[in-house]
């Protein structure tokens, strides 16, 4: 097969001073950051359904993308030609990993028997390009959404054969990803949530969740998968109240369906910002309960109220992240997954270079922001010092357990009033990080 960018070559990195498009200015894979690599710190991963199969359609018109190597019907053929394209495009990039569902890679066919042959015949190619390459799957999960037969929703269906059907496909998208030797599996809620309570029985749906979430840890279990099972949560869109709405309800969900040890979060940017939260408040919070997965990189546009996909860009945003990260000891299972898509305007093969390799500079320099601010300690120092009454005398005391509402009363009795309080300092915490930014 001819190469599918043909004049683009690996893409390398050149430092701050580049002025390549094509080049990394901070991305450096290899250098060494608190002690990993960059690459072992990100493990960045390409998302299939945007990159292979974004079409750039939207609501007003259909798609603009020109993807010189589709052919003129998705058939087997033209999928597999499509997994050598993401194979030399991921490899140019140099991004070990990649994400998809079941029906970004193979197109379905007319039962679901045909349909998992397409899959399996697909899979096939795929394995032959991660041997060639060294690319590995990060997490595998199924379409849940797409197909009509998923207008009620799946595994929340009101249509208990939607419910069946959807689990002949987890099954198959689990067995798929154990051949591929996936690190994770995920769930996104798709349709999983309702458009008006009045036609809906949500006790009942958020049962059947909870079950089939059981199903499939189960056959997991059964088939050798050892992968992370991830929720990824997001509030609204494709149904206007969805269950998995931000990191706390999913928690909440879990915990409550007795899978609190068995599934972490898959937290995105834009899912986050729409439920009303910022990414490193999710983050922040999977994470202070042992519950931080892996990440969906991208962004949204605060001007728009929708989930746009975009990458990210912004470098406070990315050192707010790393930040986190660093300070829970980064990924184990989990990565960076660029769920990104070019504009519908940025049509062209180059541009999806243009977009993996701002975002992957724009988390490098958030790296060594992060990476700067920790090392300096002025930060963690002020944060430390903020909770300095919980480090000694009553708050030590209480943290150990030795009160109650009876003694504290006894102690504020006999004090009067409280210590008094200290600023907040917000502006100026606001201008010790910007010390390391510019
Ligand atoms: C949808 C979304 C999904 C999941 C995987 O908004 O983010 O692509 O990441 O199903
Ligand atoms: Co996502």
């Amino acid at each position: 097969m001819a190469a599918a960018f043909p004049e683009i070559t690996k893409i390398q990195y050149e430092g701050p001073a580049s002025a390549n498009p094509l080049a990394f200015r901070y991305y450096n894979p290899e250098e060494v950051v608190e002690g990993k690599t960059m690459k072992e710190h990100f493990r960045f991963s390409v998302a299939y359904w945007h990159t292979m199969r974004g079409s750039g359609a939207d609501p007003f018109g259909p798609g603009t993308m020109w993807r010189p190597w589709e052919g003129p019907v998705d058939n087997l053929e033209n999928a597999k030609n499509r997994v050598r394209v993401a194979f030399e495009f991921m490899q140019k990039l140099g991004v070990e990993y990649y994400c998809f569902h079941d029906r970004d890679v193979a197109p379905e066919g007319a039962t679901l028997a045909e349909t998992n042959k397409n899959l399996d015949e697909v899979v096939k190619v795929l394995k032959e390009e991660q041997e060639r390459t060294g690319i590995r799957l990060l997490w595998g999960t199924a379409n849940l959404f797409s197909n009509p037969r998923y207008m009620h929703g799946a595994a929340t269906s009101c249509n208990a054969d939607a419910f069946a059907f959807a689990a002949a496909q987890v099954k198959k998208a689990l067995e798929v990803t154990l051949e591929l030797g996936g690190q994770g599996y995920t769930f996104w809620g798709g349709r999983e949530g309702y458009q008006t309570i009045l036609n809906t029985n949500m006790k009942r749906e958020m049962d059947h969740l909870g079950a089939f979430m059981h199903m499939a840890v189960d056959y997991a279990k059964e088939i050798g998968f050892k992968g992370q099972f991830y929720f990824e949560p997001k509030p609204k869109e494709p149904t206007k109240h969805q269950y998995d709405f931000d990191v706390a309800a999913c928690i909440n969900f879990l915990r409550a369906y007795g899978l609190g040890n068995k599934i972490k979060m898959n937290i995105e940017t834009n899912h986050a910002t729409l439920a009303g939260h910022s990414v490193e408040h999710e983050l922040e919070y999977a994470a202070a309960q042992g519950f931080l997965g892996s990440i969906d990189a991208n962004s949204g546009d605060l001007l728009l109220g929708w989930d746009t996909d975009q990458f990210p860009t912004d470098v406070y945003m990315t050192t707010k992240i790393m930040l986190t990260l660093l300070k829970y000891g980064g990924f184990t299972t989990g990565g960076l997954n660029f769920d990104a898509k070019v504009r519908r305007e940025s049509f062209e093969p180059v541009d999806l270079f243009h977009a993996h390799i701002g975002g992957m500079d724009t988390f490098a320099k958030g790296l060594k922001i992060a990476a700067a601010i920790r090392e300096d300690g002025t930060l963690e120092k002020m944060v430390k010092d903020r909770y300095a009454s919980w480090d000694s005398g009553i708050g030590a005391e209480i943290q150990a357990g030795k009160h109650s509402f009876k003694s504290l009363s006894e102690y504020m009795l006999q004090k009067g009033d409280v210590t008094p309080n200290t600023s907040g300092q917000q502006e100026l915490y606001e201008n010790v990080l910007n010390r390391f930014v510019f």
